[in-house]
Parts: structure tokens; sequence; C-alpha cells
């Protein structure tokens, strides 16, 4: 059921369930390939959360700065092909959500374990801002912050649980968010972990 969140911003809740025990495998290879690790923030802090990526272009950081590029500059390595089952959900549940042109480019995989957290953020690294996002949460629930324009203003605590799907776009696509530091748990498919899938248009 799609339950909207503001203008632009549509929660598919349970959207991935039946797919999920696909897609955690799918993120198993993909990590095989190109293994999860802490990223370093511009500002020289170690981030909490581990990430690796497939597609075309990955997101990373490093000390100089925030961005997409064909390779991990930290080993040359371009990154694994975006499986298709990954393109395609995140295609559908755009248009599910009245984005009908969505084709990604890039999906960072991020995984959360106890503690880990996002602090806000605006995503303002791509160059099509109209594009949305797809975001898919797998395995541990986590509490998503979800804010407006600024940095200052107020943020609502939206539950985010294994299988939801949430398509931020349109003037949403801009607003502060953040995930508050994960509880310790355990998830039957999952493990002790959360996963986010996020699909994006970066070029
Ligand atoms: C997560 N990841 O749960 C989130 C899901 C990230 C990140 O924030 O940058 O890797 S994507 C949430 C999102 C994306 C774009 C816009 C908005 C939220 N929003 O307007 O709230 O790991
Ligand atoms: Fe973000």
């Amino acid at each position: 059921w799609q339950e909207p969140l503001a203008e632009g911003a549509v929660i598919l809740r349970r959207r991935a369930r039946d797919d999920a025990p696909a897609l955690l495998a799918a993120i198993e290879t993909v990590a095989a390939q190109h293994p999860f690790t802490h990223r370093i923030t511009p500002g020289g802090y170690r981030m909490s959360v581990a990430m690796t990526n497939c597609g075309d272009v990955g997101w990373f950081s490093d000390a100089r700065g925030y961005r997409y590029s064909e390779q991990d500059v930290s080993n040359g390595q371009r990154w694994p092909a975006m499986p298709p089952l990954f393109r395609q959900l995140a295609q559908q549940c755009a248009q599910e959500a009245g984005f009908s042109h969505f084709t990604p480019d890039a999906c960072l995989i991020n995984r959360y374990t106890p503690g880990a957290k996002m602090s806000l953020h605006q995503d303002k690294d791509e160059r099509d801002l109209r594009q949305p996002i797809v975001s898919v949460s797998l395995g541990l629930p986590a509490i998503f912050q979800f804010g407006g324009f600024a940095r200052g203003d107020a943020t609502r605590r939206v539950l985010l649980e294994h299988g939801d799907i949430v398509v931020w776009g349109g003037p949403s696509r801009l607003r502060y968010h953040g995930i508050l530091p994960l509880k310790p748990g355990v998830h039957p498919a999952a493990g002790a972990v959360r996963y986010n899938l996020t699909f994006r248009r970066a070029n």
C-alpha cells in the first residue's frame, strides 16, 4: 500500500518483501566483487555506515569530497554491473509513484550495523535533480528523519522496515534527511544489519 509522506515522496510499504531474498542474494554477489568499506568524509571522519556500489557509476567520499565516479579511486576498480532485478524494481516503483522515465545508472548500497547512523544531509551530487531517488530498506528496522529544506527545520520520524520502498522526487528530492543510530537486533532474513539500496540517476 502507498503512504504519501509529502509532495513528491511516497512510501510503498512492504513493496519489496517478495523480492527480498533475491535482493539480499544480489547484495552478497556485489559485495563479493566489491566489499563494503567505511569511507572517510571530506572533514576527516570515518562513516559509521559501510558502503559499496553497483552500476555505471558509484558514490563515495574521501578527503577530496563527495562524488560519483566510474571507478573506486581507492583501488581503481570499476563497480559491479547493476543486477537486472535491481534496475527493474527501481524503475517499476518510480513508475508506480508517478515518475515514468527513471533509468538509474547508480545504486549505492548502505550497510548499517547497530549504532550506525547517517546525519542530516541533502542528496545533491546528481546532475538532474528532477530525477527521483528510489530507496529500498532490507533487514533491521530504522528510524528515518524526514526534514525540510533547511538543516534546522523540524524533522518527522518515520519507521522504515524490511521491504519498504520510498520514492523521493519532486520537491521532496532536496529535503534534509538522516537515519538515527540503528538499534541492535537480528532480522530473520538479513541477520544483524540493515541494508538500504538507493537508486539514482547520477549522470
Ligand atoms: C538510507 N540513504 O536509508 C538513506 C535512504 C543516502 C541516504 O540518505 O544518501 O545514502 S535515501 C533517503 C532520501 C534520499 C533523497 C531524498 C530524501 C531521502 N528526502 O527528501 O528525504 O540509507
Ligand atoms: Fe541521502
